[in-house]
């Protein structure tokens, strides 16, 4: 996991300058400036900030580090929903669109900030009926839609603290997170729906609680009505508690270090963490961000495609989004059913402005082929997203081209479960380098260094570490505060990302994918992700994986697994071509020694391929924790 320094492969680069409209309307027009300003005085920065929020008492000192322990705001109250909900009907904006909703069968309905206050309300009262408390917990595994937001705001209206658990998980998945954050309550629907299938969300969430008896109640949203009897008072109908309640529930009173949330994400080892956010500083840092690196306006039309189960979902679709203010589309189902236009659909229909999105589904999209896009009109579209993993040049390209249509920029978020909002990208003002996130955000600053913590000089790959707090950085990981403290002490004195990056001359911050993917070759370290982009480069290649297999002479050698574009069949002159690709793309000691063609590659639900399930397989060693796999 914690890198030595070692010499790279990196290439010069692009650098693509925003159009002059972008800059000239954007709400920081000149990055440098106010990140020198947000860096010499970290306090005073974030302060600022959270001067545009509503607390009900103002805090007493911004920062409190008791190293690895940080407080934001300490002494001061707020509730996140009376931010994101109260704070605009009360500013006139009662009847602005807060969701567009979009489900499966394209059946849209749209919810005002004045109507999602009064649901929320409904829900929170609900859930005080049952019992609920502040400080309770609550695991929601529900669809992508409005609900589901509802039920998140409205535990956090109550102070409950939520643990969202993403739909597509099974059924042990869902019992280790419900179990390990002991909740009390578990929110769940009957069905969501997936290329057209409808998934029994219900049944699996009543066997993941079956024997927890610290489950007081689950609630259910019976979607058509036909599964809930009334009999048995142990499931609750969610529409009953909405109709049963009052529309009017005072905001809790929350420290702003009260918790807000439990999100459980994978270690390198163990069983999953349980990521801690508190209020106070993670509606800054959501609220900010937002605003700020997708330059959001009082018009715009912003769809972030995550789903509500991930982190992304949690700070941009939900929390950042709301604080703001804006008008989001929540999509439910797959991308590309009923076919790979439907995305492109909703932008045209909704003249959506600012779109985030991931890598593996442009290379998704890639695949099916630029005819698709090019069925619409997607001229709204004015900034673009990526996150998840780092997004190769190709699909930079592609993403640039044929949904961007040459006018729109990118900005490459960088961010983790951990740090709550983005941490590393460009914003729209400022220049783009397709395949590097960018600089770091205001107020963060992140560096490369080796093992011992020495910043290493530029274009040498290291550890991603960051030094110094941030408001919306994890507080602890749940019930287990000795796992919270190893992201500080591995390299004392430093967040550990767990990430290889490297930065250029011009402080612009590469991510090379997570420290288990890298490989040594020969002594040389190459990020699986440079060898994977290069291969994805040649033209009848669609997505790659590469791993590192034990090696007599060279330490390691690069197995890489291959799915061909469609029309494209196997062959051994194929692998020569593409062998012959990478050499030309990033010389000899990058070249896989093994090409083998396969039809799928392991995923997790939120695209990134396991590369080590894939080494596992092929050193024929056990797998491992595979809970988070999507097929
Ligand atoms: C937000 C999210 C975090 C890990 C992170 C890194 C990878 C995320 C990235 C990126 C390169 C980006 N990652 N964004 N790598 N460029 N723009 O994805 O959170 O699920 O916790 O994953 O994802 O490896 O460490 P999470």
């Amino acid at each position: 996991m914690v890198e030595d320094r070692s010499e790279t492969l990196l290439k010069v680069e692009e650098k693509y300058m925003p159009p002059p409209s972008i800059v000239e309307s954007a709400w920081v027009r000149d990055y440098e400036t106010l990140y020198q300003e947000s860096i010499k005085d970290r306090e005073a920065f974030w302060a600022k900030v959270a001067e545009d929020l509503h607390w009900f008492k103002k805090w007493d000192k911004v920062l409190e580090w008791n190293y690895p322990y940080a407080k934001w705001f300490v002494g001061g109250k707020t509730n996140i929903t009376y931010n994101c909900l109260d704070r605009h009907v009360k500013n006139g904006k009662r009847n602005k669109v807060a969701y567009i909703a979009l489900d499966e069968d394209s059946r849209e309905k749209k919810i005002t900030y004045g109507e999602l206050l009064e649901l929320v309300n409904r829900i929170a009262n609900g859930l005080k009926s049952l019992g609920v408390k502040k400080g309770d917990r609550v695991s929601i595994y529900m669809p992508n839609t409005v609900e589901a937001v509802a039920c998140m705001l409205a535990c956090a209206r109550i102070g409950a603290i939520h643990s969202l658990v993403f739909a597509g998980f099974s059924e042990g998945a869902l019992r280790l997170r419900i179990e390990d954050a002991k909740a009390k309550v578990v929110i769940t629907a009957s069905y969501t729906k997936r290329r057209g299938k409808k998934i029994d969300l219900l049944a699996t969430a009543q066997r993941a609680i079956d024997g927890l008896d610290f489950v007081e109640k689950v609630i259910v949203w019976d979607r058509d009505g036909d599964v809930l009897n009334g009999e048995d008072k142990f499931f609750v109908s969610l529409d009953e508690l909405i109709s049963t309640s009052s529309p009017k529930c005072e905001p809790e009173v929350m420290d702003a270090e009260d918790p807000l949330y439990i999100l459980y994400t994978s270690g390198t080892t163990g069983k999953p963490k349980g990521v801690l956010h508190t209020t106070g500083g993670y509606m800054v840092g959501t609220y900010y961000t937002t605003k700020v690196v997708f330059d959001l306006k009082e018009d715009d039309i912003y769809w972030c495609t995550a789903d509500i189960g991930w982190v992304t979902g949690h700070s941009y679709i939900v929390y950042g989004p709301l604080a703001v203010g804006a008008t989001s589309l929540i999509v439910e189902g797959a991308p590309d059913y009923p076919d790979p236009g439907r995305w492109w659909s909703y932008v045209e229909k909704y003249r959506v402005n600012i779109f985030y999105t991931a890598p593996t589904a442009v290379r998704m999209f890639m695949k099916y082929g630029e005819q698709w896009p090019a069925k619409y009109d997607l001229s709204s579209l004015r900034i673009l997203g990526s996150v998840g993993e780092p997004i190769n040049p190709e699909a930079w390209h592609w993403y640039f081209k044929n949904i961007g249509r040459e006018k729109c920029v990118i900005v490459d978020t960088w961010w983790q479960t951990e740090t709550g909002m983005h941490m590393i990208t460009t914003i729209p003002s400022y220049p783009a380098k397709p395949g590097k996130a960018g600089k770091p955000f205001f107020g963060i600053e992140a560096l490369v260094v080796d093992r011992h913590g020495n910043v290493l000089p530029p274009n040498t790959i290291g550890n991603l570490v960051i030094k110094t707090p941030w408001p919306s950085m994890l507080r602890t990981c749940w019930g287990e505060p000795e796992r919270y403290e190893k992201y500080w002490n591995t390299i004392p004195g430093y967040y550990l990302t767990g990430d290889l990056a490297s930065y250029d001359e011009e402080g612009y911050i590469m991510i090379l994918g997570r420290a288990d993917d890298v490989l040594n070759v020969a002594g040389h370290r190459i990020g699986t992700m440079e060898v994977e982009s290069a291969i994805v480069d040649y033209p009848a290649v669609a997505e790659a994986a590469v791993i590192g297999k034990p090696h007599e002479v060279k330490g390691e050698s690069i197995k890489a697994f291959v799915i061909l574009k469609k029309g494209y069949e196997p062959s051994e002159k194929l692998v020569e071509e593409i062998k012959y690709h990478v050499k030309q793309v990033l010389g000899p000691i990058a070249v896989p020694d093994e090409i083998e063609f396969v039809e799928k590659l392991p995923k997790t639900r939120s695209g990134k391929i396991m590369r080590r399930v894939l080494k596992a397989q092929e050193l024929g060693l056990p797998v491992g924790d595979i809970s988070t796999l999507e097929d």
